[in-house]
């Protein structure tokens, strides 16, 4: 039974008050809130078995190194990944889309073409830029549609031969468009294209199956689903992994080393050189154990009744302009009035103790797009209320009456 009365008492922080006033968190696309449980296996960690991994033969790095492995084991399930091994721990969707990117360097020649979307997230352009600077591959762009959709036909148009790799995110973190990946996937497979899938924004909303996908390589951040910040996931397929390259030299990728010649360590050590984050680890093991809990169908039924409602009351706001107007979309709003600088409605809500992000949140070219400097973007989590939406209402109207 879904109660979010209920699930707001696991998360101390909604308890806070912001400028005199009871916090209201509509920032969760940049980082979700942590429930209490979540913080307690951090302070376990530090308080009980703080200790390095796969190195010590002593009790608290027999713990710790169980418990980090226990979590890698909780991120294949949650994947439904085949192997354990296809599971890198990484710093976040930003670190595992770099070791792709980097990894194919040696794998791909000039003239190779990369299709990426307009809807991408700057992590998910940049590195893609510098691996064409590297190879002398081309970039090419799916062009989006004023509603903030990705124009399939002209997808279909950019595929050919030439193609080696294709890069989409499964949710636009500035719109909340959901983007019909099954078939991006589908016909990247049939050109013979590598194809990787950034799931920062879809998993606080979907239980991604990279098996039933189908899919090569998977990004997510912890911190985007009750996780900590500075830990995520590189899903890739055994085929893939073996193929790439180590990103980092250093400790623990290694087999043998000698001055004259290295040998690597198998999947998944190979991508995972130096300490990890090993409470921040296990904690993500924690947080998609309680994400779990919840369940994803209630967890995205919700949200969509909170979008709806916020969307409704939104748009009932004269000169108020919602970007990314798509069916198939998540609980994001990103909105402008009339000529009104985002930031300053951002700077008057904050006041009332409402967060939103404004800018272009690192998608200028979805900006550009539209011709703005950037948007009002509210996203909500499943830990929010349509009485909190009323609120941001009131608030946004205020802010126009004193900014108009
Ligand atoms: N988007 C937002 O406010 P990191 O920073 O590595 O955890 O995630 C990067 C990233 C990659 N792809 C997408 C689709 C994203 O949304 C993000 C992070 C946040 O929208 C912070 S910029």
């Amino acid at each position: 039974m879904f109660d979010v009365a209920t699930l707001r008492k696991d998360f101390p922080i909604l308890n806070r008050t912001v400028n005199g006033k009871p916090l209201v968190y509509f920032d969760n696309a940049a980082t979700s809130q942590t429930p209490q449980i979540v913080i307690d296996a951090i302070v376990d960690y530090y308080s009980m078995y703080n200790a390095n991994i796969h190195r010590g033969v002593h009790t608290l790095s027999q713990e710790a190194t169980d418990a980090y492995e226990l979590a890698r084991k909780k991120v294949q399930q949650h994947f439904n990944a085949k192997h354990l091994y296809e599971v890198i721990m990484t710093a976040g969707t930003t670190h595992s889309i770099n070791i792709v990117a980097t990894g194919f360097s040696s794998l791909l020649n000039q003239g190779d073409e990369i299709i990426v979307s307009a809807l991408e997230h700057h992590s998910n352009i940049v590195p893609w830029q510098m691996l064409c600077e590297r190879t002398g591959a081309i970039l090419k762009v799916i062009p989006m549609n004023e509603e903030g959709e990705l124009v399939m036909n002209a997808y279909d148009e950019l595929l050919s031969e030439r193609t080696k790799l294709v890069f989409v995110n499964h949710i636009s973190n500035a719109l909340g468009t959901i983007n019909p990946i099954e078939y991006i996937i589908e016909k990247a497979h049939a050109v013979g294209a590598a194809i990787l899938i950034d799931g920062a924004q879809s998993c606080p909303h979907i239980k991604p199956d990279v098996q039933d996908l189908d899919v090569d390589f998977y990004v997510a951040s912890a911190h985007k689903l009750c996780g900590p910040t500075g830990v995520g996931v590189l899903y890739g397929k055994e085929e893939w992994l073996n193929k790439l390259p180590p990103y980092q030299g250093g400790g623990e990728m290694i087999d043998q080393v000698t001055f004259e010649k290295t040998t690597y360590a198998g999947l998944p050590h190979k991508f995972e050189a130096g300490t990890p984050n090993i409470c921040g680890g296990i904690a993500f093991g924690v947080a998609l154990d309680y994400m779990n809990s919840i369940g994803f169908d209630a967890i995205a039924a919700y949200e969509r009744e909170l979008l709806d409602y916020g969307t409704q009351q939104l748009s009932a706001i004269e000169g108020l302009k919602i970007y990314g107007t798509s069916e198939q979309k998540t609980s994001v709003i990103s909105f402008n009035i009339d000529a009104i600088h985002p930031y300053d409605i951002g700077t008057i809500v904050d006041k009332l103790g409402i967060a939103v992000r404004t800018g272009h949140h690192c998608a200028q070219p979805i900006m550009d797009f539209y011709k703005i400097p950037g948007t009002v973007r509210a996203s909500f989590a499943f830990y929010n209320t349509k009485e909190e939406i009323d609120l941001l209402v009131a608030a946004v109207q205020k802010a126009k009456m004193m900014l108009s």
